[in-house]
C-alpha cells in the first residue's frame, strides 16, 4: 500500500518521539513513512521530498521539529496539502520556542498545531481528515474511539462505590 502520510522530522533526535505517530497510523492500517530531513540542514532535499509527494499518494504531512522549528511552515509554503505540525521538547526554553514558531503561521499557510510532543495526536488528526473521504478508515477510527472510552469505563477507579 502506498504511504498516505508523510511524517517529515528536523533531526533523527526527533524519530523516537515520533514513531509512536507511525505506530498509531499503522494500528489504524493507515500506510506513512517517516524522513529525517532538516528544513535546514538540507533544505534542497526538503523542496525534492516536497514536490514528489502528491505524485506518490501522499494526502497528508505531519511535520515534527525543536527549536527555531521551520519544518512544518515550510513543508506549507510548498504544497496544497495539510500539514499537521508538532512541537518538540528538548530545547532550553522550555518548548516555547518550537510551539510559538510553529502555531504563529502568517495568514494564508496554515499548520494545525498539537500540543508538545504530541505524535499521537497527530496520527489521529491525519486520520481524521483522512476518514472524511474513507469509510473503512473512519469505521477503524470510530472503533479506535469507541475502546479508547471503553478503557476510561473499565477503569476501576471510575466506579461509583463507597469511596
Ligand atoms: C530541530 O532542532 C530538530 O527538529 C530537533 O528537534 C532540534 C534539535 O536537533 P538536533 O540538534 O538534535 O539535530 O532541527
Amino acid at each position: 500500500m502506498n504511504p498516505q502520510v508523510a511524517i517529515v522530522v528536523g533531526s533523527r533526535s526527533d524519530v523516537e518521539v515520533m514513531s509512536r505517530a507511525s505506530d498509531l497510523l499503522g494500528s489504524l492500517a493507515v500506510a506513512s513513512e517517516l524522513r529525517v530531513i532538516s528544513a535546514h540542514r538540507a533544505p534542497a532535499l526538503l523542496g525534492e521530498y516536497i514536490r514528489g509527494a502528491e505524485g506518490r499518494g501522499i494526502r497528508i504531512f505531519i511535520a515534527a521539529a525543536g527549536l527555531a522549528a521551520h519544518l512544518p511552515g515550510v513543508i506549507a509554503s510548498q504544497t496544497p496539502l495539510p500539514v499537521i505540525g508538532v512541537p518538540m521538547a528538548g530545547s532550553a526554553l522550555g518548548s516555547l520556542d518550537s510551539l510559538l514558531s510553529i502555531v504563529q503561521m502568517p495568514r494564508g499557510v496554515p499548520v494545525a498545531t498539537v500540543g508538545v510532543g504530541n505524535a499521537e495526536n497527530a496520527a489521529l488528526l491525519a486520520v481524521q481528515i483522512l476518514a472524511l473521504a474513507d469509510p473503512a478508515v473512519r469505521e477503524r477510527l470510530v472503533a479506535w474511539r469507541a475502546a479508547q472510552t471503553q478503557q476510561v469505563l473499565d477503569d476501576p477507579s471510575n466506579q461509583n462505590g463507597p469511596d
